[in-house]
């Protein structure tokens, strides 16, 4: 069954009629740029084919209710406070309440989910959700919220609601991507410059590696990071890593007493100019050559962000000794996936020259598929 069948029926079911419409927002890869979204620097992600369906409809009841093909039973709530709805129903809820709290009459919506993006895997299930929902709810209820805004609505859902404290990659992604496109996003202005990425043409593929490593203290260590990385640029008197330069950083590490603070403001400052380097080689059609840039970004993040786990290691250095141009792991971390740039006609190879490292080794199986960039958020 298609997302959208089982995400109509999942309606259906719970609510015994047909929904009004369907809205879908696609999850994402980060092809470079990681964690330099909440330092005010550059990202470059491209959205996944897989996505999430909301079906809705209105809600005579004048609350708002939420089931999945997970969670048949609704959840259902009225107007709410950061806090008051808790567990997965808080992505829904704090959407409801960041358009609300922006002064947007807020229509009473029955919704019903089904994704197939993989939940838990650094590919953006939860901005896949919010995005999907907000759409729905600006389309329904005939809100005047333009694109460039709703990114950082659904990132408040999840900042001040779900109380999460991510930074504007995933929603930006989700809502702003086009198909055959890579979205470079400056974080502080949100501008941005759809850089076309048809790998196909090229004769390349994004091999997407699932590591399937159980996520672990996530939550917690990905709040320590901000916090250093906040910390770092107040030593350094700059309102945000993002505005220290490559040719400052020398100057920069020697000014910071603390080493987690230099490893960690390194990663971004470095980051961010390979984000730079990479847009730069898309923008020239020299795509192969972004490949030591993708693998330096993962060095970066296992030496000196220590956010990567054995697991996404092993998937990095297998691929490229199975000949790929760069591998990397893509998303917060702690886990979740790794991709690498590789000839089209090696994506078998490669995958399985990643599962027979894992098998070495004793690792739960990895699940790879080569990724094609699909489109944001929309009405279906
Ligand atoms: C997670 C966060 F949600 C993003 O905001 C971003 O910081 C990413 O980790 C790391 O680049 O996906």
């Amino acid at each position: 069954m298609s997302v959208s069948a089982a995400a109509t029926a999942a309606f259906t079911e719970a609510y015994g009629t047909e929904p009004a419409g369907l809205w879908a927002a696609p999850g994402r890869v980060n092809l470079i740029g990681e964690h330099t979204d909440y330092n005010d620097g550059f990202v470059l992600p491209f959205a996944l084919p897989q996505r999430t369906v909301a079906a809705v409809g209105p809600a005579p009841d004048g609350r708002w209710s939420v089931c999945s093909t997970l969670t048949p039973d609704p959840v259902t709530f009225g107007v709410t406070e950061p806090g008051e709805v808790t567990g997965w129903g808080a992505y829904v809820a704090g959407v409801v309440w960041a358009l609300r709290d922006a002064g947007f009459e807020v229509p009473p919506v029955r919704i019903a989910l089904a994704s197939d993006v993989p939940l838990g895997s650094g590919l953006s299930s939860s901005a896949a959700l919010e995005s999907s929902v907000l759409t729905a709810l600006i389309d329904l209820g005939g809100l005047d919220v333009p694109l460039e805004r709703r990114p950082a609505l659904a990132q408040r859902a999840e900042n001040v609601y779900v109380g999460a404290p991510t930074g504007i990659l995933d929603q930006s992604a989700s809502i702003r991507c086009q198909e055959g496109r890579a979205l470079f996003l400056d974080c502080r202005s949100y501008r941005i410059e759809q850089i076309p990425f048809d790998l196909a043409a090229e004769g390349l593929a994004i091999l997407v590696i699932n590591s399937n490593a159980p996520h672990q203290h996530v939550d917690g260590e990905y709040g320590e990071r901000r916090k250093s990385c906040e910390a770092a640029a107040a030593a350094l008197g700059v309102p945000a890593l993002r505005d220290v330069s490559t040719a400052e950083l020398d100057d920069a590490l020697r000014r910071l007493d603390d080493d987690v603070l230099r490893r960690r403001a390194r990663h971004i400052v470095t980051e961010n100019q390979r984000v730079l380097d990479t847009v730069s080689l898309l923008r020239s059609g020299r795509v192969r050559e972004i490949g030591p840039l993708l693998t330096a970004s993962h060095a970066s993040m296992r030496d000196d962000f220590e956010i990567t786990v054995a697991q996404v290691d092993v998937a990095v250095q297998s691929a490229l000794e199975a000949g790929a141009y760069g591998a990397r792991m893509t998303g917060g971390g702690f886990g979740g996936c790794v991709l690498a740039l590789i000839d089209a006609d090696r994506a078998e190879a490669t995958a399985a020259a990643v599962a027979g490292a894992y098998e070495e080794r004793g690792f739960t199986a990895p699940t790879s598929w080569v990724a094609v960039a699909g489109p944001g958020a929309t009405a279906l």
